[in-house]
C-alpha cells in the first residue's frame, strides 16, 4: 500500500560542532508510518549554494503532502515553533562550504516574510499537555534554517498549494553542552557562569516532541480537508 508522504528534514552538523540534534531526530523517525502517513526523513547539507535546487528536487521526487523541517538553535531551551520565514540571508558564520552571505534576499522581488503553514497553536498546546516545554518564535534567524523555511514555504505553495509546511528549531543535545562545558573548563577563555547557551534536551524527548508535531499537523490538516 502506498501511503502519502510527509517530508521531515534535518541538517548536518555545522559551525564546528560534531552533532546536529535535527539529523539525529530525522534518523530516528525516517520510515515510520504515523496515522497512515509515511515519514520520509532527509538530512540536508548546511550549504547555501544549490539550496533551492536541492529542495525543489526533494519536492519533485517525493511529492509530499506536508513538509516539516528541523534545525538546531544553539542555546534555545525549548522546542521553538517558527511562525515566519524572512526573505534575507545574513550569515554570522560561514556555511559548510565556507560561504558567507551578507544581507542578500533569498529570492529577488519576492515577499519579505512568509508565514508558516503549520497548526502552531495546536502543536504548542499538545506539546505542553505532554509536558514538553515549547514556544512560538517570530524569527528563524537569517542562516540556512530560515532560507530553507522560506524556500520550502514558497516552493510547496507554488507546486502543491496550501499544504502544511513549517520549521521547528531544537535545543542542543545534553552531550553537546557537556562538551562545551568540558572545553570551556580547559580553555578558560570565556566566563562559564555568564554563558546563556547551555540549555539542552534529550534525544528521546526531542523525538517525542517531533512525533507530536507531526501527528498534530496531520490531524489538523486532515480535519481541514473534511
Ligand atoms: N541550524 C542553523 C543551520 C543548520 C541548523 O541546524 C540555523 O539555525 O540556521
Amino acid at each position: 500500500m502506498k501511503f502519502p508522504v510527509v517530508l521531515l528534514t534535518g541538517f548536518e552538523p555545522y559551525g564546528g560542532r560534531g552533532l546536529n540534534p535535527s539529523a539525529e531526530v530525522v534518523r530516528r523517525l525516517d520510515g515510520l508510518t504515523i496515522d497512515g502517513f509515511r515519514i520520509v526523513g532527509r538530512t540536508l547539507p548546511v550549504t547555501f549554494r544549490g539550496l533551492a535546487d536541492r529542495l525543489i528536487g526533494l519536492l519533485t521526487e517525493l511529492e509530499p503532502v506536508a513538509v516539516v523541517s528541523l534545525g538546531l538553535w544553539p542555546g534555545e531551551p525549548l522546542v521553538r515553533l517558527e511562525r515566519v520565514a524572512f526573505n534575507l540571508a545574513a550569515f554570522e558564520i560561514p556555511d559548510n562550504e565556507g560561504v558567507l552571505i551578507e544581507d542578500t534576499p533569498i529570492r529577488e522581488e519576492a515577499a519579505t516574510g512568509v508565514p508558516a503553514r503549520l497548526p502552531l497553536r495546536a502543536i504548542e498546546q499538545a506539546l505542553l499537555d505532554a509536558g514538553i516545554p515549547a514556544r512560538l518564535s517570530t524569527t528563524a534567524g537569517t542562516f540556512l534554517c530560515n532560507a530553507t523555511m522560506y524556500t520550502f514555504l514558497t516552493e510547496t505553495q507554488r507546486r502543491f498549494g496550501e499544504i502544511p509546511c513549517g520549521f521547528v528549531h531544537l535545543p542542543y543535545l545534553p552531550e553537546q553542552v557537556a562538551e562545551i562545558l568540558r572545553i570551556s573548563k580547559e580553555e578558560r577563555r570565556l566566563e562559564l557562569h555568564q554563558r546563556a547557551d547551555l540549555a539542552s534536551m534529550s534525544l528521546d524527548l526531542l523525538v517525542k516532541a517531533v512525533r507530536i508535531i507531526l501527528a498534530e499537523t496531520l490531524r489538523v490538516s486532515a480535519g481541514a480537508r473534511h
